[in-house]
């Protein structure tokens, strides 16, 4: 049931029976809110978002593709975020389910795409809200008579109580890039990475499984990932964040960007090939990772 009108339409609104809610815009095939049966906002969506295309919408999970950041020489984070998708009629090879808490989405390269990205291809998402939990399977056909590459991230903004209290489990040891510093690849020390500047980073070939603990709200955020190796953290802090027209100039404390992506290896896929990624965000309370 498609909503169509108030100003973040056109829209899909998904339920599921402890009462969750998530909503997603036809435009970028955006989550805009993901909320618990207690009814708490677990995205963070700036308070000075445009909601007029072709402008992207800051805030919840925009799907970068067919390139993430400025990695390649199309717009930033590609464009599938900026383009009207349709509901998928046909979501084979996963099972069609007509239900309140899935959506299946789809973007169909135009001839117009082809100018700016000479490749025919399908994108589709799942969008499926269970109690506690959201998951993205996000699935990219090749559709030409030639091979081709692409690189890709679910950019989710989450809500955080203040971003210099919340922890993140699951990187420690790994490598990264770090985009601050020319792109070039370092090697992550901490235990547990904490927030107190600007950070913008994709770290590479990331466990299944990533934590973000957040005290205050007594809440944990997990986020689990398949097909897409790596993982990128980004908050601009205070600087950056009073240069972004559409961020609140405090907007940098009760946010984080935490993403699954396939960024450093960009996935190639062959004429007919689909490639498929899965991630599923749950909501656990705040012991899950403190072992207690
Ligand atoms: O994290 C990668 C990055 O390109 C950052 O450098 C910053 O530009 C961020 O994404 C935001 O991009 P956006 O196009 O959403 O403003």
């Amino acid at each position: 049931n498609i909503i169509t009108e108030g100003d973040r339409s056109p829209r899909i609104i998904l339920h599921e029976p402890t009462g969750s809610t998530v909503e997603v815009l036809l435009y970028g095939a955006q989550v805009i809110s993901w909320k618990n049966q207690r009814r708490e906002e677990i995205l963070f969506m700036s308070n000075k978002a445009v909601w007029k295309p072709p402008q992207p919408v800051r805030g919840g999970i925009p799907i970068c593709f067919p390139q993430f950041a400025n990695f390649g020489t199309l717009e930033q984070h590609g464009f599938a975020r900026n383009r009207l998708w349709t509901l998928d009629e046909d979501p084979s090879p996963l099972p069609a389910v007509n239900s309140q808490s899935n959506a299946d989405l789809l973007l169909k390269s135009t001839e117009d795409d082809l100018k700016t990205w000479p490749f025919r291809f399908e994108l589709r998402i799942r969008i499926t809200v269970s109690a506690g939990k959201l998951t993205l399977i996000p699935r990219v056909r090749n559709v030409d008579n030639k091979a081709f590459t692409f690189t890709l991230a679910l950019r989710n903004y989450f809500s955080v109580s203040d971003v210099s209290e919340v922890r993140v489990e699951g990187l420690e040891t790994l490598d990264y890039l770090d985009n601050m510093l020319k792109r070039e690849r370092y090697t992550e020390q901490a235990d547990a990475i904490t927030f107190d500047g600007e950070i913008d980073r994709v770290y590479l070939s990331t466990p299944t499984k990533i934590a973000i603990i957040d005290h205050e709200r007594k809440r944990t955020i997990v986020l689990r990932k398949e097909g897409m190796v790596d993982a990128v953290l980004w908050n601009p802090w205070d600087k950056k964040a009073k240069a972004i027209p559409d961020l609140g100039d405090e907007d940098y404390n009760t946010m984080l960007c935490l993403d699954a992506a396939a960024v450093e290896n960009p996935i190639n896929i062959k004429p007919c090939e689909e490639w498929r990624g899965r991630q599923e965000l749950s909501i656990v309370s705040s012991s899950y990772f403190s072992g207690q």
